[in-house]
């Protein structure tokens, strides 16, 4: 199995080198593809001299910060264009630690989204300040009900997708570039009736440089669940509904 594991950085240059070189030891057949946004601190041109001395790292530039759900999309796309079979969604700051990746690996024969889960029992988070926490809860929790999902972590951002996962979705149309990327994701596989599996995780949070999270980001994630909320129970709706006309 041909694994691409996609890195979205903005502003990691602290972080990078660790995570990266963690992957390298836990999953060493793993290629990794880090999706840099022109961060100003110059982390593209540390990728760039990781990849020159390591074969299995590749580079993605893209000119300017357009959201960890864009840099997923184009890092997709370039891992679509070639041969790989899974892929890999992990933050450049450590929260998602490298060394539980084959907990997630070991179960993609039996499915087709691994989803890395805080909030299963097994599952954690360290180091979360707790309004966090209640953001995160509350948007998994918003997201189930809304949406009438099973999953329980649904903002996560530790996943594995088989690539037939990635090529049923058409992602030209995903347009969250938040959080709400990976709650849209989660929604579009399991409404194709697909298996979606939680591995407990330990979620840390970062020591090194900055979170990208914001209040936008946030609202944005719940905006569109509301619409696809709402747009779905009126499908549902109007399947129920027969109409005679005189
Ligand atoms: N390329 C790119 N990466 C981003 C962007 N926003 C966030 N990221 C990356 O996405 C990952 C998760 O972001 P982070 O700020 O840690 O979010 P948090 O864990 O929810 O606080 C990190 O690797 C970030 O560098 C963006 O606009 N572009
Ligand atoms: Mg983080």
């Amino acid at each position: 199995m041909k694994i691409l594991t996609v890195i979205p950085t903005y502003n990691e240059i602290d972080a990078l080198p660790t995570t990266v070189d963690r992957l390298r030891a836990a999953v060493p057949e793993s290629e990794v593809l880090i999706v840099d946004d022109n961060s100003p601190d110059g982390t593209g041109d540390l990728a760039d001299e990781m990849s020159a001395a390591d074969e299995m790292i590749h580079v993605l530039h893209r000119t300017q910060k357009n959201g960890l759900g864009g840099a997923y999309i184009a890092g997709f796309q370039w891992g679509l264009a070639r041969d790989y079979d899974a892929f890999v969604e992990l933050d450049a700051d450590g929260s998602h630690q490298p060394e539980q990746l084959p907990d997630l690996l070991s179960r993609l024969d039996e499915s087709d989204l691994v989803i890395g889960s805080r909030w299963v029992p097994g599952g954690s988070v360290v180091n979360w300040p707790l309004h966090r926490e209640v953001i995160s809860r509350t948007g998994s929790f918003y997201s189930r009900t809304m949406l009438g999902l099973k999953v329980r972590d649904i903002t996560a951002g530790f996943r594995v997708f088989r690539r037939s996962t990635l090529e049923d979705i058409d992602l030209s149309s995903i347009e969250s570039v938040g959080y709400g990327f990976q709650v849209d994701m989660t929604f579009r596989v399991a409404r194709q009736g697909k298996v979606i599996t939680e591995v407990p995780i330990t979620f840390v949070e970062r020591t090194l440089g900055e979170s990208k999270m914001n209040g936008g980001i946030v609202l944005e994630a719940v905006a569109n669940v509301t619409k696809w909320g709402l747009a779905a129970r009126a499908e549902t709706l109007t399947q129920k509904i027969r109409v005679f006309t005189p």
